[in-house]
């Protein structure tokens, strides 16, 4: 028997390899992806350093500039090095994908590559690309300005380049979630996923798209033509239609599932799902508020409706929605059944999960449901409300909700960690089996295999970036005086 607790170097491999399918014995690429091992160490001591280095400052209020950090307000420059070295680590498992897939491609010419990998790779493809932005703010502007080396700085510049990276890193927080819903939710519920071709079409278009529209965030920024954020409003609209494939696919998947199980109607069938799996159910009650996640994100990316919600609460309802559910409610889902496959132990409470994955939906809807409300009543976002001097009265029925909700939130978060420490400290059942990836109901080979392929999709990108940011960008750049001083307001 083998010694469950501790993950084995060959466990780990064996579930890398699970991403790439299963050869004959499971085993046949071993070899091969050992070699990454240290490639994968140093990725991991790069991003903690720099985790841990963006943290002081931060925890030392030497970086009080909240997660967009825009200029001019200023943050320790370690703030700055810390956060690029994170994001330098993220390219470091581009490369350790890119390795670990030309090696199965070697070994597998012909082959459709399996759905979660081609996700996965197009994932960190898109992230590589995004994130140049970012690298730019940091390393041409932020550090050197924070170091003293360059007396000022620009704010429509730093915000410009953060959003080509900003909007596209809400992708990179979400496609790991469409991951797991179109490769292991459909079988969890006892389905089949509906098209394998039209999940990697939708990927593509990710890819394609994701990084075009930074600017449906800069609509009230002066200084940026009318006709490019109208551009970006509509490349909104574009990539919008990836995810309504996303929904139609992974429902479709369900409903597999549900009516496998026995479901009948319309929409009964809904409650046929296998709702005392609490990985499942986290995930299902995840998608489910996402749907108000999306459809709010419209109302933001609309031009002219944008001028009546941006800066409001209604922002914050919005990305609690997505960011805060969609993404939060599935990851947690997700290490459900992930950590107590590492750790090779049971979870230590299934009912309590259950329990922990409806608090959440039920506090996140108040939550979020008064914040967008109390948005399109005016009230502000990233402003200490309470002690406001101009607080409406038509906010005040709705702000005991926002306390409420995030009661129920902080309630539900401790019941998950509470969950997850014992899971690793304390259970005694047995763990459960490394899940394999959902059969679909029309497979790989009856998409096109141009779906397949790299080079095209990667050209299309690069031309389409330069399309929808090469001239802003280029004139921002000759225009731009470098002169704003730094402040702290904290
Ligand atoms: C599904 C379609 C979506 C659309 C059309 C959309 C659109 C937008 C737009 C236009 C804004 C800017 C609002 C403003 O500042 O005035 C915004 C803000 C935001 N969105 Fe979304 N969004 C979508 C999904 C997502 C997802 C999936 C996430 C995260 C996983 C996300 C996270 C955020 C965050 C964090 C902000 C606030 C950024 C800030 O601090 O200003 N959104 N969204
Ligand atoms: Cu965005």
């Amino acid at each position: 028997m083998t010694d469950r607790t501790r993950l084995h170097e060959d466990e780990l491999a064996f579930l890398h390899l699970d991403l790439f399918g299963h050869s004959d014995d499971g085993r046949g690429l071993l070899d091969g992806l050992l070699d990454l091992y240290e490639l994968a160490w140093m990725t991991y001591g790069l991003m903690t350093g720099g985790l841990v280095l963006a943290a002081i400052p931060l925890l030392g209020n030497a970086a009080t500039v909240m997660f967009t950090f825009y200029p001019p307000l200023q943050a320790h420059w370690a703030f700055y090095v810390g956060l690029t070295l994170v994001v330098a680590g993220t390219w470091l498992v581009t490369l350790h994908l890119v390795l670990t897939y030309r090696t199965w491609r070697a070994q597998h010419p012909g082959e459709r590559t399996p759905l979660a990998a081609f996700m996965t790779v197009i994932t960190f493809a898109m992230w590589s690309i995004a994130s140049l932005g970012l690298a730019a703010e940091m390393l041409l502007m932020l550090i050197p300005w924070s170091l003293g080396w360059q007396r000022g700085t620009d704010p429509l510049l730093a915000r410009t380049l953060f959003w080509f990276t900003g909007h596209p890193i809400v992708y990179f927080w979400l496609l790991p979630t469409y991951v797991s819903w179109y490769t292991l939710v459909p079988r969890q519920a006892g389905g089949k996923l509906f098209s394998d071709p039209m999940a990697r079409g939708s990927f593509i278009l990710f890819l394609l798209l994701s990084t075009l529209v930074g600017m449906h965030h800069q609509f009230t920024d002066p200084g940026i033509g009318q006709g490019w954020k109208l551009t970006h409003a509509f490349l909104t609209f574009a990539v919008f239609f990836p995810s309504l494939l996303t929904f139609f696919n992974v429902v479709a998947s369900l409903e597999s599932g549900a009516r496998a199980r026995g479901g009948r109607g319309l929409l009964a069938w809904f409650a046929k799902l296998p709702w005392s799996d609490p990985s499942l159910t986290a995930q299902v009650l995840a998608m489910l508020l996402f749907a108000f996640g999306g459809i709010g994100g419209l109302v933001n990316a609309s031009y002219s409706l944008n001028l009546v919600v941006h800066n409001t609460a209604y922002i914050v309802g919005h990305f609690h929605l997505t960011v805060g559910t969609a993404v939060t409610l599935s990851f947690m889902g997700i290490t459900y059944w992930f950590v107590p496959v590492l750790r090779g132990r049971g979870l230590w409470s299934p009912r309590l999960a259950l329990v922990q994955s409806w608090l959440w939906f039920v506090g996140m809807g108040l939550f979020s449901f008064a914040l967008h409300d109390l948005g399109i009543l005016g009230m502000p976002r990233r402003t200490m409300i309470s002690a406001a001097p101009y607080i409406q009265p038509e906010w005040q029925a709705l702000r005991p909700l926002v306390g409420i909700g995030g009661s129920i939130l902080f309630v539900s978060a401790l019941l998950y960690f509470l969950n997850m420490l014992l899971t690793c400290v304390a259970s005694h059942t047995p763990a459960p089996e490394t899940p394999a990836c959902a059969e679909a109901l029309s497979g790989p080979e009856e998409g096109p295999a141009m779906l397949d392929r790299w080079r095209p999709w990667l050209i299309l990108t690069a031309v389409l970036l330069i399309l929808a940011y090469g001239h802003p960008l280029v004139h921002l750049v000759s225009n731009t005086p470098l002169n704003v001083p730094g402040m702290r307001v904290w």
